[in-house]
């Protein structure tokens, strides 16, 4: 995360950290105790044979610390990519995790564990709100692979798609993405955050509208952040988890 600030685990307790080995490479969303929403480009065809080498942890407040009474460790105990995953426009860029630990057990809740709500199928928030970002994710542009270690969270403002192809990023952007920047191009999401939450608070809850997926660059002018619309994928959540739709959050 470009600008925003550090942020502690229990202010986004749906937070995940995804690693490959001992190598942090993007961010989650909980969803649900044994469900945990991503992006389908983490997860290369070339690296997805070795299910078994990657590890979700929930409740960490850095990727290089552990913190035994606060955090939670799982295997994945099954991938859904999406099937329509385009890995040239990112279309699609959806993916969820099944996770479990080694007792066989989902997530619990705790103070730093907690789901995340889903909005209602094809709910959008109005052009030009606020919302949140979070991750472990690149700091500063143009330092790849020097990850902030700490959680860090920022506010970006949802933008139309007319604003996001005019003069941004033209015809790249799909119905299933949409744009979100920060006013002065300073608050962005970057390398390593990709997986993680777009949140914005209805009604003084927290609903992830968004899934970091790419941009060009990061917080960079006139590049805004793109992100995976959640809302567009209520059905597949629902078909792929055996989870209720979320109409309640
Ligand atoms: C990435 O490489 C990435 N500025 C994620 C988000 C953004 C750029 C790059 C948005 O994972």
């Amino acid at each position: 995360i470009i600008g925003g600030s550090r942020a502690s685990i229990e202010s986004q307790p749906w937070q995940a950290a995804i690693f490959r080995g001992d190598l942090f490479i993007c961010g989650g969303t909980l969803i649900a105790p044994c469900w945990v929403l991503s992006a389908a480009h983490c997860f290369p065809l070339s690296k997805r044979a070795t299910r078994g080498q990657y590890s979700v942890y929930l409740g960490k407040d850095a990727t290089n610390q552990t913190d035994l009474r606060k955090e939670q460790k799982f295997e994945v105990a099954k991938f859904v990519l999406h099937q329509e995953y385009d890995e040239d426009d990112f279309n699609n860029d959806i993916a969820l995790l099944q996770i479990v630990d080694s007792n066989g057990q989902c997530a619990q809740k705790t103070p730093s564990v907690r789901t995340a709500c889903l909005p209602p199928a094809h709910h959008m928030m109005p052009y030009g709100s606020f919302c949140y970002i979070s991750g472990y994710g690149n700091e500063r542009n143009g330092e790849s692979f020097r990850y902030s270690r700490y959680m860090k969270e920022a506010q970006v403002q949802i933008l139309s798609p007319s604003k996001c192809e005019g003069g941004y990023y033209g015809k790249r952007i799909t119905e299933n993405q949409f744009c979100a920047a920060s006013p002065k191009w300073t608050e962005d999401a970057c390398q390593g955050d990709s997986g993680g939450p777009l949140l914005c608070e209805v009604n003084g809850r927290m609903f992830l509208f968004g899934v970091i997926s790419w941009g060009e660059g990061c917080a960079t002018k006139s590049k805004p952040g793109v992100y995976t619309k959640v809302t567009n994928y209520n059905n597949w959540i629902a078909k792929q988890t055996g989870l209720p739709t979320f109409t309640e959050g």
